[in-house]
């Protein structure tokens, strides 16, 4: 069957024909494509057409698909079973090198999403603070809990309205929405609800606005305003945790949270989420502590087995260094190939993970990163997609590369990515 036949017969049983929205590639047009298999930085359609994959499934894959390492973990736990329901030695050992791998990080509780860990981190957030309001910014995504899929309101500093429809207004009134970046709407908000703010959550680098990196004393200002006024800070690191650094975002830049939320390369690939802290507010979760929070496949053999394959090899081959220069060689070689177009653009990039905006602007915040020319993105995408490179089908979202990228690769898609922006 041909994507597009399979796309059809998916559209009927799926809404949109797809298990999570972006995969319908709505953000950028054209047919989505329907995937066989991947292997590595390569990843082939039902048709059978191959592509280098700079998705790389939204970020969990730093070592690439399939890595023999972790296939072999989950091969030999499949003949010792897939779930128990009851705690493992695996979950020890994986709740081990998160530990060792965050100081801020005492104690750890495995879920099986971004979305769960985030959820119950603002649950953990106003349990243990007793006071109800959060605040999250605008750009910043962080799964799909109601009290997260709020929209900013008029204005700085106003309570949030819903998001989508389903979150009623008492929930998104609950959630403040700020500029990313702007420390002045940070502090007018803590001025306004400072001793009623229970947390903030924010993306210590964002990816899901595209990239955009915190600027010069931001996080900084946010941990002294959320210390001052008896706010817990939470870090979604779902994309940063060991993406940026063995201790992810909060080592990068020397600021820790009171509570880190991970997912994505925590779990290689396999359903994985966590959330973790200091001892003191960890202990409030059930069965410790009264905040409860369960879930039937938390900390399932399956995905701790492959969970620690992930992070064993990658602590081992320490990678950061190399990434850093190829995804640089990539950058610096998509950059030629549009200024030598006259496209205007900009790239925001960080270790192993960048986006490539068409503007001329600066791009700190979700303002800026929405006037980026969109459809320009859209023929961007499929030109790529028809020479055989898979990108994020959205401009707010990160290409990632991985120990599986090669030099070879990277030159391949420059020649490639040049025959298709010539081609716009
Ligand atoms: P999940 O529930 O999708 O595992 O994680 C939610 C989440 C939480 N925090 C951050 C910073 C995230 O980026 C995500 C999920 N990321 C999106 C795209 N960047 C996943 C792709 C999708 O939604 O299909």
């Amino acid at each position: 069957m041909t994507n597009a036949e399979l796309f059809e017969k998916a559209k009927k049983l799926m809404p949109g024909g797809v298990s999570s929205p972006v995969r319908a590639f709505k953000a950028v047009g054209g047919e989505p494509i329907i995937v066989s298999k991947a292997q590595g930085s390569r990843l082939w359609d039902v048709e059978g057409k191959e592509y280098i994959d700079f998705l790389m499934s939204w970020g969990p894959l730093i070592l690439g698909h399939a890595h023999p390492r972790v296939v072999r973990a989950i091969e030999e736990q499949a003949r010792r079973g897939l779930s128990y329901g009851i705690t493992n030695e695996h979950e020890i050992k994986l709740a081990e090198l998160v530990v060792d791998s965050m100081p801020s990080v005492q104690m750890v509780r495995f879920v099986s999403s971004g979305t769960e860990a985030t959820m119950s981190a603002i649950r953990l957030a106003r349990g243990y603070t007793g006071r109800k309001y959060i605040v999250k910014f605008d750009g910043c995504y962080h799964g799909h809990a109601d009290s997260l899929l709020v929209s900013a309101g008029s204005g700085v500093a106003t309570l949030g309205i819903p998001g989508t429809p389903g979150v009623p207004e008492e929930i998104a009134s609950l959630t403040l929405v700020l500029p990313y970046n702007n420390p002045a709407a940070l502090e007018e908000a803590f001025e306004k609800y400072g001793e009623q703010i229970a947390c903030v959550i924010v993306e210590p680098v964002a990816g899901n606005m595209g990239v955009v990196l915190p600027r010069e004393g931001f996080l900084e200002r946010l941990r002294n305003l959320t210390l001052k006024y008896g706010a817990l800070l939470i870090y979604d690191e779902v994309i940063t945790n060991f993406r940026l650094s063995r201790g992810g975002a909060q080592a990068y830049f020397g600021i820790d949270p009171d509570i880190t939320c991970m997912g994505k390369i925590l779990g290689g690939g396999m359903p994985l989420g966590a959330y973790g802290g200091k001892r003191e507010i960890m202990e409030k979760v059930a069965p410790e502590g009264p905040i409860y929070q369960a879930g039937t496949l938390s900390g399932n053999p399956f995905s701790m087995v492959a969970g620690i394959a992930t992070l064993t090899q990658l602590f081992e081959e320490n990678p950061y260094e190399r990434l850093e220069k190829l995804t640089q060689r990539l950058t610096e070689g998509i950059s030629r190939i549009l200024s030598h177009k006259g496209i205007p653009h900009r790239i925001n990039r960080i270790a192993s993970m960048f986006t490539v905006f068409f503007t001329e602007e600066e791009v700190y915040d979700y303002e800026t990163a929405r006037r980026s020319d969109r459809e320009l993105f859209g023929r961007f995408f499929r030109a790529l997609l028809r020479e055989g490179i898979l990108i994020p089908p959205a401009q707010f979202e990160a290409w990632f590369l991985s120990t599986a990228h090669t030099e070879e690769d990277i030159d391949r898609a420059l020649e490639k990515i040049e025959r298709a922006v010539s081609s716009l």
